[in-house]
């Protein structure tokens, strides 16, 4: 048994946030034994003492929304928006997620997975340690399957938990120009059964949107996934409402994602389902969206909030979660506690990893970032930079990244 001592924690235990101050933590190989007061510490063979100096002990951090798998480079739609052209017009003149989809067909898996590594290092350098990744910029069977593959490798080549996530119905593909519904049929029927056989998909996405796919085909990919025994999630009510919250918690969906036009009556529908809001406020900021997420209703009802990065190259081009933390508080209203939650305990549910994740609580692994802070809400107070951090996964501390 491994000893860490002399710090505070933040556990989340017993499912929200929480602290224990002159902390101690016991480790056993890769899980944690007991998590407690330092005066508690149970009597036991202590192999290893680690004097963590008086720092804060948060769990590892959770990105449970990306999109960090993609070939080529929007930096320029970017600047086009700065002028004044739209997401709509940069789109209808073949730009935005068709280029993604373009350069990501494009590519080989190498190139995808060595650009996909330089946007995850600066993730984990901040104490991410299990990190969502979606497919939805190949659009074919081979470039979903290629995206998946790059996935999964980043969770092989870096000291990270990653979960892969099929959105091959994020967009239209212009193979299937003016036939959405044979598109989405070839994902039912074909794409989603091989790749669940080939071990690449942990759950099943899809953009419920007026300028993606409708709520009646977003429910054929829920049957679908629900066939292979898989769980769902969804982009829901990001640009308009298409009551696909509602839908999700219908099919008992880990997360509705976005949320900004999220309606009262469907916040109940989530509630009663258990599904976890994960809300996103870089692609808020960077869309200079105006309509906020109902935060006050959501608490109010008790749907457990996530907060993550959304990491794509369109509309959210961020790569640090500890920035989700404070926006979340700053535009979205959201308490630091709340915020860091969002981003541990909240995060892992979403994922449909609440058993092994997300808290410092005996029997989960010891994923775990000690932070030279004073407060916890420093998490959520500064913007930027990188607080000086030691981070342990699986019981062992990281090197670097
Ligand atoms: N919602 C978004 O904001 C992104 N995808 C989605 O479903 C946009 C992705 C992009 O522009 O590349
Ligand atoms: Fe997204």
């Amino acid at each position: 048994m491994k000893l860490w001592y002399n710090c505070h924690a933040a556990t989340m235990a017993g499912g929200a946030y929480s602290i224990v101050e002159n902390a101690a933590l016991l480790v056993d190989g890769e899980r944690l034994h007991w998590v407690g007061p330092l005066a508690e510490l149970p009597s036991t063979p202590i192999s290893e003492r680690h004097d963590l100096a008086g720092a804060w002990v948060t769990p590892g951090l959770i990105d449970c929304h990306t999109h960090l798998v993609f070939g080529g480079d929007r930096s320029g739609e970017f600047e086009q928006r700065l002028q004044g052209v739209s997401y709509a017009q940069i789109a209808a003149a073949g730009g935005g997620i068709a280029s993604s989809v373009r350069a990501t067909r494009a590519a080989s898996e190498a190139e995808l997975l060595e650009s996909a590594l330089r946007r995850a290092r600066p993730l984990l350098a901040e104490g991410v340690t299990v990190l969502e990744v979606k497919s939805g910029y190949g659009l074919d069977l081979a470039s979903e399957r290629k995206m998946l593959r790059v996935a999964r490798r980043l969770g092989e080549v870096l000291p990270v938990t990653v979960r892969t996530t099929c959105l091959a119905a994020h967009a239209l593909p212009p193979e299937f120009a003016g036939r959405p519904d044979d598109y989405i049929a070839a994902i039912c029927e074909d794409w989603l059964p091989q790749l669940a056989t080939e071990g690449l998909v942990d759950a099943v996405d899809a953009f419920c949107e007026h300028l993606a796919f409708s709520p009646a085909q977003v429910e054929r990919i829920f049957q679908a996934a629900t066939r292979l025994g898989l769980p769902v999630k969804l982009h829901a009510e990001q640009l308009s409402v298409q009551h696909g919250a509602a839908l999700a918690a219908r099919y008992g969906a880990l997360s509705a994602d976005h949320l900004e036009y999220l309606v009262e009556e469907d916040v109940e529908a989530m509630a009663e389902a258990g599904t976890v809001a994960v809300l996103l406020p870089g692609a808020f900021l960077t869309l200079r969206e105006t309509k906020l997420p109902p935060v006050a209703s959501l608490r109010a009802r008790g749907v457990p909030i996530a907060l993550a990065t959304d990491a794509n190259p369109g509309t959210s081009p961020v790569l640090s979660l500890r920035l989700m933390l404070n926006l979340g508080c700053t535009l979205f209203g959201l308490t630091p506690q709340e915020a860091l939650a969002g981003a541990t305990l909240h995060a892992a549910r979403a994922l449909g990893l609440a058993d092994h994740y997300g808290s410092l609580e005996a029997g989960k692994y010891a994923d775990f970032v000690a932070w030279d802070i004073n407060r916890p809400a420093e998490l959520a107070y500064w913007l930027g930079g990188q607080l000086h951090t030691r981070i342990f996964r699986h019981g062992k501390e990281l090197a670097h990244v």
